[in-house]
């Protein structure tokens, strides 16, 4: 029997990943949440004071975080902007009751770090980390808009699905056991795996609070009220529920965003950045490409609660299901592509499919499918959440009649429990945006 020669250097990516700093504990003793006098004292004696240029007393603050968790400060200065995030004790949309680790700043600025070095120019630079405030100066995204916005007002960004599927297959890809050994996709899992409160959220709000009676819901009421009975009942549902949050909790298959909904990307008609990582861990890929397709038919579903007499978004909510199909398209080629040329990983060994190309494409395709299937099923469940938990989206919310607005959302529910129910029976991308236009043209609001 052969004996096997022992490596002892270090590979450069396992270097990368063990100089990432461990996380540090919950509530740091010099931290302090920073309003926007103290932010500007704070800043001066930063590398942020140089980039923003001139005298402090010249720079402008205003805070502008409308996210569920953390003060996001706009800072400018004579020379440059910058965006200041600190994360509070406490979910900020609940208040001090609910209390937070502020270490998921740490995990925030890690994963930012690691998107940079695969999806170069999609997410902000950091220009500064201070791990004791919990707190992150990053380039000022100007002039980009949170996406979900721009969808409401019935904005179209041409390059929004390009960028956001080559985004997902990159940062997927290269954080995968299909591009690193298997000794480094551990060290990663590791350095991302005491991220638990923030998973925690998602196992609660996304999985598990919608289909209970819990204090945190809300729906539009009295209006939803039977659905909400009905949801809890489903007993093939919440079987399919709990059947995605074990795929959440187990398959490690890569890095992922672990919140890309679109309140996280931020775009212009040419550019896209994607932000606010903070839930990041190594969990399945379908999971972010669940997020931005649910939320994408949350926005479709809500275009008739925004037409006007002059504009009735028909037009427009066929634009946003084509960004579904591209969005899919565009990971699936990427990440294809980028596994026949860059496979460098423990996963499907290269020396299987060196002489049998027929044999990759089938490997590929069942492991594509299964990403699809997950997705799918992800997207059904975020868009429940949306609907009756804790945490809604103002595609729905800012739909002022609210006989309109339950319309849309009996759409997004019936939608969503296909999605979760029955998403390995949509055999393509194509078939989910076809069953969109059929549940809406069925049942279009008033
Ligand atoms: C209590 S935090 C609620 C939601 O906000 C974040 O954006 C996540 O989606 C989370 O589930
Ligand atoms: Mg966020």
């Amino acid at each position: 029997m052969g004996t096997r020669a022992a490596s002892f250097a270090i590979p450069t990516q396992l270097c990368w990943y063990l100089s990432m700093q461990p996380a540090p504990p919950s509530t740091p003793k010099g931290y302090r949440a920073l309003g926007e006098r103290e932010l500007v004292a704070y800043l001066r004696s930063t590398p942020a004071a140089a980039i923003l240029g001139g005298d402090p007393t010249s720079w402008r603050v205003r805070e502008v975080g409308d996210g569920n968790l953390n003060l996001v400060s706009i800072v400018e200065g004579p020379s440059c902007g910058l965006a200041v995030k600190q994360a509070l004790p406490y979910v900020r949309l609940v208040g001090e009751s609910w209390p937070l680790p502020l270490d998921r700043a740490h995990f925030e600025q890690l994963a930012l770090r690691e998107q940079a070095r695969h999806a170069t120019g999609r997410v902000p630079r950091i220009v500064h980390y201070d791990e004791e405030m919990a707190l992150i100066a990053m380039e000022l995204l100007s002039p980009h808009i949170i996406l979900r916005r721009g969808m409401i007002e019935g904005i179209r960004y041409p390059l929004f699905a390009e960028h956001i599927g080559q985004f997902i297959a990159r940062t997927s890809f290269y954080t995968s056991d299909l591009a690193l050994s298997a000794a480094v996709k551990k060290t990663l899992w590791t350095r991302f795996a005491p991220n638990t409160a923030l998973c925690k959220i998602t196992e609660d709000l996304v999985f598990t609070e919608p289909y209970l009676e819990a204090e945190n819901n809300r729906w539009t009421t009295p209006q939803l009220d039977s659905d909400v009975l009905r949801l809890r009942a489903d007993r093939p549902l919440k079987i399919a529920i709990c059947e995605l949050k074990e795929i959440f909790l187990c398959r490690s298959q890569a890095l992922i965003h672990g919140d890309l909904h679109t309140g996280s990307i931020m775009v212009t008609v040419d550019d896209t950045k994607v932000i606010d990582p903070e839930f990041a861990f190594c969990g399945p890929i379908g999971f972010d490409l669940g997020a931005v397709i649910g939320n994408l038919l949350l926005n479709y579903l809500s275009q008739p609660g925004h037409a006007t007499a002059q504009d009735p978004r028909t037009d427009y909510a066929e634009w946003v299901l084509d960004q579904l199909t591209r969005v899919w398209h565009e990971f699936e080629h990427g990440f294809r592509v980028l596994w026949s040329k860059e496979h460098a990983g423990d996963a499907f060994p290269s020396t299987f499919f060196a002489s049998d190309p027929e044999a990759l494409e089938s490997a590929q395709d069942r492991y594509l499918r299964r990403v699809f299937e997950d997705a799918l099923g992800f997207a059904g469940a975020k868009m429940i959440r949306r609907i009756v938990g804790l945490a809604h989206n103002i595609d729905l919310e800012w739909i002022s009649s609210p006989d309109t607005r339950a319309r849309c959302e009996r759409n997004g529910l019936e939608l969503g429990r296909s999605l979760v129910l029955e998403r390995s029976e949509f055999s393509d991308i194509a078939t989910v945006a076809e069953a969109a236009r059929e549940i809406a043209s069925r049942n279009p609001p008033l």
